[in-house]
């Protein structure tokens, strides 16, 4: 089987909020070809791999031909030649070249749309569904879905500071079965907010952005849309949030930008714990900031049925995992392949995580893309969970669609 890599070429599309992003085909010498496009985030972590926009006047700043023309230009003259199916050397050539470690100087989404479609090129030669090319024969678990339902924060124009409502359809036997609860759930929520004189626009991960006053109120509304759809709160439905409590922190306390509202770390905690005891969560990500380890402690300690899980915390990044295992941070970890910028080191940070006995959940970005690369990873990593938001749009529903046929493989 010769995976030696003949051409790369990139171009420049663009994402689900309109913005630019790279996509990238890679062409082997056997004539597979693997083709990847990465998201990007609005509620970003300091520490993330770095993203590459070109500034100046072209889409506000935010193209990417710069990004393109180093994986046409410097990438593909490194790894010309080289097997595409030897992920870790693709992926070690690109860091090298790059020599920056946060990857500054290629530009992570230049170099992780090569990682992935050299990947995607490798499996297409030995015939086999990225998921199974990645975890072989031991890949078997269909991760749960947190689905997002409601969005705020940096995601919605409207007055919640948590930036997203999820479901988690736990009493559903398969993941075609939550699909179904979850977008009975959205419709049945829809239905709701209409009678009741909300608006229905949607925010960006595809979830409604009512303008509902406060948490508790967009909680009702889930609640309510969770019974009319005819399911049991906590039994069969539970909710999950990301609060991205990063977005609120300024070194020492919390300062809630759309409730105006300060909050130190003891009253934030004391508020979650609030929220914990009257509705049926189950999950909190990021409930506080990315350096807040005493924060993060705190709440993994005090709140031991609910998962903790950090994103920005850990920005998908194998050393900063290893901190928070050490430190009892977190029980989960969000998963961000362009958090760190190559396929390999995703693998790591699963690795990583899961030996410290840390769950682990596959995530897309808020401006996302067609590509479905991500539900491949959660399988073959066997996964426990992924959050690829609403059940509606199509850069999210790609993602459920590939899910409902991974499935299939698996029967
Ligand atoms: C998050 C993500 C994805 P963003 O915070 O978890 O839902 O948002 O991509 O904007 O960072
Ligand atoms: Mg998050």
């Amino acid at each position: 089987m010769d995976t030696r890599i003949y051409d790369i070429k990139a171009r420049q599309i663009l994402d689900s909020r309109g913005n630019p992003t790279v996509e990238t085909t890679v062409i082997l010498k056997n004539g597979a070809a693997g083709t990847a496009s990465v998201p990007s985030g609005a509620s970003t972590g300091s520490f993330e791999a770095y993203e590459l926009r070109d500034g100046g006047k072209e889409f506000n700043g935010k193209g990417v031909m710069t990004a393109v023309k180093n994986v046409e230009g410097q990438i593909l003259k490194a790894l010309k030649g080289v097997c595409a199916d030897k992920q870790r050397t693709v992926d070690r050539i690109m860091n090298e070249l790059d020599g920056t470690g946060n990857k500054s100087s290629l530009g992570a989404n230049a170099i992780l749309s090569v990682s992935l479609a050299c990947a995607k090129a490798a499996a297409y030669s030995y015939r086999m569904p990225l998921f199974r090319y990645i975890g072989g024969v031991s890949a078997h678990v269909m991760p749960k879905p947190m689905m997002n339902i409601l969005n705020g924060g940096k995601h919605a124009p409207n007055k919640l500071d948590i930036q997203e409502f999820m479901i988690v359809p736990v009493s559903a036997g398969s993941f075609e079965e939550s699909v179904q609860t979850g977008a009975e759930v959205y419709a049945s929520l829809g239905k709701i907010l209409k009678q009741n004189g909300y608006d229905t626009a949607i925010g960006d991960e595809g979830g409604f952005a009512p303008q509902a006053d406060s948490a508790e109120e967009a909680l009702e509304l889930i609640c309510e849309a969770i019974k009319n759809a005819g399911y049991r709160p906590r039994t069969d439905i539970c909710i999950a949030l990301d609060a991205a409590a990063g977005e609120w922190f300024n070194g020492t306390e919390y300062k809630l930008p759309k409730a105006n509202l300060k909050m130190t770390r003891i009253q934030l905690l004391e508020y979650y714990m609030k929220l914990v005891s009257d509705y049926p969560i189950i999950s909190i990500e990021d409930p506080f900031g990315e350096d807040d380890y005493i924060g993060f402690s705190e709440i993994t300690k005090r709140l031991k049925n609910i998962q903790t899980v950090g994103d920005d915390l850990f920005v998908t990044n194998p050393k900063r995992i290893k901190k928070g295992i050490d430190c009892g941070c977190a029980t989960a970890v969000l998963i961000k392949p362009n958090q760190i910028g190559t396929l390999s080191e995703t693998i790591d940070a699963v690795i990583t995580a899961k030996s410290g006995g840390l769950k682990t959940i596959l995530s897309h970005r808020s401006g996302d893309t067609e590509d479905t690369a991500v539900c491949d990873i959660a399988v073959g990593l066997n996964s426990s969970q992924i959050k690829i938001g609403a059940p509606a749009r199509g850069e999210r529903t790609c993602k459920y669609n590939r899910l409902i046929r991974i499935e299939q493989m698996l029967k």
